[in-house]
C-alpha cells in the first residue's frame, strides 16, 4: 500500500527552495567558464564544456532559455540546418527532417528542449532571470569574472548592487547585441576588441551564405579571456546576418567550447 503524503509544510518548501538555490549558486561563484546567453550557441558551448568535465554555467537574462530558436523564422517554429551541423543535433536526439536542397529542418520547441536538457544532463548550470551587467577585471584589465543581477531589478530600474561570479573564460553568446562586449568597450577605458575598428562594429544586412561562412572563423577570443560566439561573433566584426538558418550557431558554440578548452588546458 502506498504511503500517505506528508502534510504539506509551506515553510519547509521555502527552506528547500532557498537552500537548493544557495547551494548551487555558491558552487558557481568560482567557474571555469561563464556563458552569457542561452541561445543555440551558448547552450551548445555549455553542453560540450560540461561533457569535457569543465565547471560551466550559463547566465540567461530571460526566464526562458533558447534565445532566437523559439520563433524559427517570423514566428514559424521550424529551424533550418545545414549538413555540417547535423551531428551536433543528432547526438542530442533532435529529429531532423531531410529537405530539398540538402538542408534539414527541425522543430524549434523540440530543439530548445533538447539543447537545454543535454546541457543540464552534461552538468552545466543554467541560471535564468539573471543578466550579465558587467565584468570583473584584473590589474591588466583582463576579464576574470561576471557581474550579475536579476533582470527584474534592471527592468524595475531599482538601484540594487549586483553580485559577482569568478571565471577563467567568459563566452559572450548574447546574440545580435553582443551585449557583454559592448559593456566592455563602454566601461574599460582604451579596451580594444579584435575587430577592424577595435570595437563592436554591429552586424551587416542579410546574406546567408556570407554570414554562415564567416561565423565559425569569427568565433574567437576578441578580448583577453572573452570569446565571442554565435551572432555576437558576427556583430563584433561587421559580418552579415544570415536569417533563420541555425547551423552556424551550433557550430560556433562548438568552436567556442574548443577555444575555451584550449585556454583552460
Ligand atoms: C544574460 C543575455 C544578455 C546578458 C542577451 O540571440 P540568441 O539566440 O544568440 P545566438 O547567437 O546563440 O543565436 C542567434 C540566433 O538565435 C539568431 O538570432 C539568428 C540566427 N539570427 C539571424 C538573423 O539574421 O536574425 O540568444 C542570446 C541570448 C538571449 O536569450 C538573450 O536573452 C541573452 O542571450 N542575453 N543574457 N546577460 N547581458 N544579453
Amino acid at each position: 500500500m502506498s504511503q500517505p503524503s506528508p502534510v504539506l509544510d509551506e515553510t519547509q518548501i521555502t527552506r528547500l527552495i532557498v537552500s537548493g538555490f544557495a547551494e548551487r549558486f555558491l558552487a558557481d561563484t568560482d567557474l571555469e567558464v561563464a556563458i552569457a546567453g542561452a541561445g543555440p550557441s551558448g547552450l551548445t558551448a555549455a553542453r560540450l564544456l560540461a561533457a569535457a568535465g569543465r565547471h560551466v554555467a550559463v547566465l540567461e537574462r530571460h526566464l526562458h532559455v533558447g534565445g532566437g530558436m523559439w520563433g524559427g523564422g517570423m514566428l514559424f517554429p521550424r529551424l533550418v540546418i545545414q549538413e555540417e551541423a547535423r551531428p551536433l543535433l543528432e547526438e542530442i536526439h533532435v529529429h531532423l527532417e531531410p529537405a530539398e536542397g540538402g538542408y534539414y529542418t527541425a522543430d524549434s520547441v523540440e530543439t530548445v528542449a533538447k539543447c537545454t536538457a543535454a546541457a543540464r544532463d552534461a552538468g552545466a548550470s543554467i541560471w535564468v532571470g539573471i543578466t550579465v551587467e558587467d565584468v570583473m577585471v584584473n590589474e591588466a584589465d583582463e576579464v576574470r569574472g561576471v557581474v550579475v543581477n536579476w533582470d527584474a531589478v534592471e527592468k524595475a530600474g531599482l538601484h540594487v548592487d549586483p553580485l559577482s561570479l569568478g571565471c577563467r573564460v567568459l563566452i559572450d553568446a548574447t546574440g545580435h547585441d553582443a551585449s557583454v562586449l559592448r559593456t566592455i568597450q563602454r566601461k574599460i577605458p582604451g579596451a580594444r576588441l579584435d575587430s577592424p575598428t577595435g570595437q563592436v562594429m554591429g552586424e551587416r544586412s542579410m546574406n546567408s551564405a556570407l554570414g554562415e561562412n564567416q561565423i565559425v572563423e569569427l568565433t574567437r577570443e576578441v578580448y583577453p579571456n572573452v570569446i565571442a560566439s554565435g551572432m555576437a561573433a558576427n556583430a563584433v566584426a561587421s559580418a552579415c546576418r544570415m536569417g533563420p538558418i541555425f547551423g552556424g550557431m551550433f557550430l560556433s558554440g562548438q568552436k567556442a567550447a574548443q577555444l575555451a578548452l584550449a585556454k583552460l588546458a
